[in-house]
């Protein structure tokens, strides 16, 4: 499940319904995983237990079917129960230590980091990559804080563990992200409010 992951980190794409909001959910997400998206996350702010299964349900169908690997945020009940190949958790949610022992030793873990500190203390609790963002400034999380670069290179430097960034990073601004060399970006809306989300998607894989 984790043999490959800093390659499947690559290029990552995180759901967000709002975004979507009247279009059609999955035919969006599968345009993403057809042209080549390689690490899908589900991220449900404001759905309630059942919608959030059963879009796990679906999108774990899809996932498989184009060889991408599936991340849940947050509810490591919905992971276990619909397989996914991981969780995703914040620094306010279930911490690591515990999620780990949830999931299992197979599973993937990722956990957001903002700091040295937080990030050296994700990889003693056993997660298998961090998120380290926002690089930039976003409308999609409205609590997001921001990492500088100095903070971004610190952790680098510091903490030997697959990373990808996210926050605010969309094609015009990642290139002041290359020197850092991630082993991907999370995005969502420079991909999510895009009318053609596959045309979209062949642009990062041609730039990542
Ligand atoms: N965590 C930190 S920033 C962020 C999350 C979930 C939002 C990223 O969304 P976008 O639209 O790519 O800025
Ligand atoms: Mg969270």
């Amino acid at each position: 499940m984790k043999e490959n992951l800093r390659e499947d980190l690559k290029m990552y794409l995180i759901s967000d319904s709002d975004i979507l909001k009247g279009r059609d959910f999955y035919k969006c997400i599968e345009d993403g995983l057809k042209a080549g998206v390689t690490m899908l996350q589900l991220r449900e702010k404001n759905a309630d237990g059942g919608e959030f299964l059963e879009k796990a349900l679906k999108l774990r169908e899809l996932t498989k079917k184009y060889n991408a690997k599936f991340i849940i945020d947050d509810r490591i009940d919905i992971a276990l129960l619909c397989d996914a190949d991981g969780v995703h958790v914040g620094q306010s949610d279930i911490d690591a230590k515990s999620a780990r022992k949830l999931i299992g030793e197979d599973k993937i873990l990722g956990v957001s980091a903002r700091t040295l500190q937080e990030a050296k203390r994700a990889k003693e609790d056993g997660a298998d990559y961090i998120g380290i963002g926002a690089m930039f400034s976003t409308s999609t999380k409205l609590d997001a804080k921001s990492v500088s670069f100095e903070t971004l290179k610190e952790i680098k430097d510091n903490v030997d563990i697959p990373f990808v960034l996210i926050g605010g990073i969309n094609l015009d601004n990642v290139g002041q992200l290359k020197q850092f060399n991630p082993d991907g970006y999370a995005i969502i809306s420079a991909i999510l409010k895009e009318e053609d989300i596959y045309a979209e998607v062949k642009k990062w894989i041609d730039v990542i």
